[in-house]
């Protein structure tokens, strides 16, 4: 949802790429398409595209330097206020290809940075996005400020604020060690709250996936919230986490969290660390995959890169294709043809949702061990344990008998010494 205020002119964007070869035509085309949609999402319009066709990036220039003057020749005779660079570009490149097209140039990179900058709602998030755009703009301060001190509003400009704008590398580094202080103290709290919850021992489940690819709207449906789902890129960046309950009862923790992209700037990953750590020690992850993306492969594997990047490797997950409305049935088919362990969903119609829950209970509670426990039911501490085993365990067959109560239940085997009777 770009946020340009009513009758204002959305900036007008030129989006360069690159294809490698012939043969790669057709990733560089979607790659593309994604850059027009982050365009959009920063509230720009996008009105010119060049592809060029070049096995390796010139050093110094980017594009060839006569193609580069066709570009800059384009873009005065279109009004162009913005030119977007699908690669990551070099200082050196950047200030070359400014001085050529006469105009604000920027990367992919910044665009990502920018639209996390435009989102950022609370003190953690803006934090986090701070200090990924300050690690950005560190190694790009060579000798001038030039960088920093565009002028105007828009794609590029939506840097840490004016002061800092002027200060050298030196006051950026203080200010860079100060939010990673703040960040730690996040990251703290955020291990405290886990702390309690697994106190509590409420498993927990992540949503991750893409950018777009639902899962907010899953989320909405599955905690009966209403966050905000939109179809434009990185609508969610702060985690937000409901409870939900179980057909036998169980409870659990549904967390939603900020959507993953192909080449997620490397900066944006370490400051979003705090957040992505809940993913890394949730039970269960639910892959949300776009079903009906063309390119849907690669961005799974996107997804899996950023997943071991933030060490949730291990975590136990399932793959939910979602969208799956918009796909015929025989491509469904195939999809469950390759592996028998995904599922099928449509979070907006509201389909496949009882066997998505069906192998969530399933998966949290496959690891359990089945119990004969006697407890004291004058003891509070033993009530508090018997409603526990209610809330987190299946209970088989409950008894009172001679002044004891029994109680047979499948407990999951993480919660064992946390549920058990104090005495026996
Ligand atoms: N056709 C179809 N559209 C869906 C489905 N689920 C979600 N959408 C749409 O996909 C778009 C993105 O949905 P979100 O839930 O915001 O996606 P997200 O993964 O949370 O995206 P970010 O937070 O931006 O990373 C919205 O326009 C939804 O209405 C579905 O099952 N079928
Ligand atoms: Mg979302």
């Amino acid at each position: 949802m770009p946020q340009v205020s009513p009758g204002a002119r959305h900036e007008r964007a030129a989006l360069v790429g690159l294809v490698a070869g012939r043969a790669r035509r057709l990733d560089a085309e979607r790659s593309m398409d994604e850059l027009a949609g982050l365009a959009h999402a920063a509230g720009a319009e996008v009105a010119l595209r060049v592809l060029q066709e070049r096995p390796k990036p010139d050093p110094s220039t980017f594009l060839g330097t006569g193609k580069l003057e066709t570009l800059a020749a384009s873009c005065a005779e279109l009004g162009i206020d913005v030119v977007v660079f699908d690669n990551e570009l070099t200082p050196a490149q950047l200030r070359q290809i400014e001085g050529v097209v006469d105009r604000k140039v920027t990367d992919r990179t910044q665009l990502i940075l920018d639209i996390f900058a435009r989102r950022a709602r609370t003190r953690e998030g803006k934090l986090q996005v701070e200090l990924a755009q300050l690690q950005y703009l560190l190694p790009r301060l060579v000798g001038t400020s030039s960088a920093l001190s565009r002028l105007g509003g828009g794609i590029g400009t939506r840097g840490p604020g004016e002061t800092k704008l002027e200060t050298d590398r030196r006051r950026i580094r203080i200010r860079i060690h100060a939010i990673k202080e703040d960040i730690e103290r996040v990251r703290q709290r955020r291990a405290q709250l886990r702390e309690r919850r697994l106190k509590t021992s409420i498993p927990t489940v992540a949503l991750v996936g893409y950018t777009n690819a639902g899962k907010t709207t899953l989320f909405n449906v599955l905690t009966r919230s209403d966050a905000e789902a939109s179809n434009t890129l990185f609508v969610t960046l702060d985690p937000l986490v409901r409870q939900v309950r179980l057909p036998d009862r169980r409870e659990l923790l549904v967390s939603d969290t900020v959507g993953f992209i192909d080449r997620l700037p490397h900066a944006l990953v370490a400051a979003f660390r705090a957040t992505l750590e809940e993913v890394a020690e949730a039970d269960l992850v639910l892959h949300v995959i776009d079903a009906s993306a063309p390119d849907r492969e690669r961005r799974i594997t996107a997804v899996r890169r950023v997943l071991e990047d933030v060490h949730a490797g291990d975590v136990p997950l399932i793959e939910v294709y979602n969208k799956c409305d918009e796909i015929a049935p025989a491509e469904r088919r195939r999809i469950r043809e390759a592996d028998a362990s995904v599922l099928c969903i449509s979070a907006l119609r509201r389909e496949g949702l009882d066997a998505l829950i069906d192998a969530v209970a399933a998966h949290l509670s496959l690891d359990v061990t089945r119990v004969t426990w006697s407890f004291d039911p004058e003891s509070p501490s033993d009530r508090e344990r018997v409603s526990r085993l209610y809330r987190h365990a299946r209970v088989l067959e409950h008894e009172s008998r001679d002044g004891r109560v029994s109680i047979v239940a499948d407990v999951p085997r993480r919660l064992m010494a946390h549920l058990q009777p104090s005495t026996r």
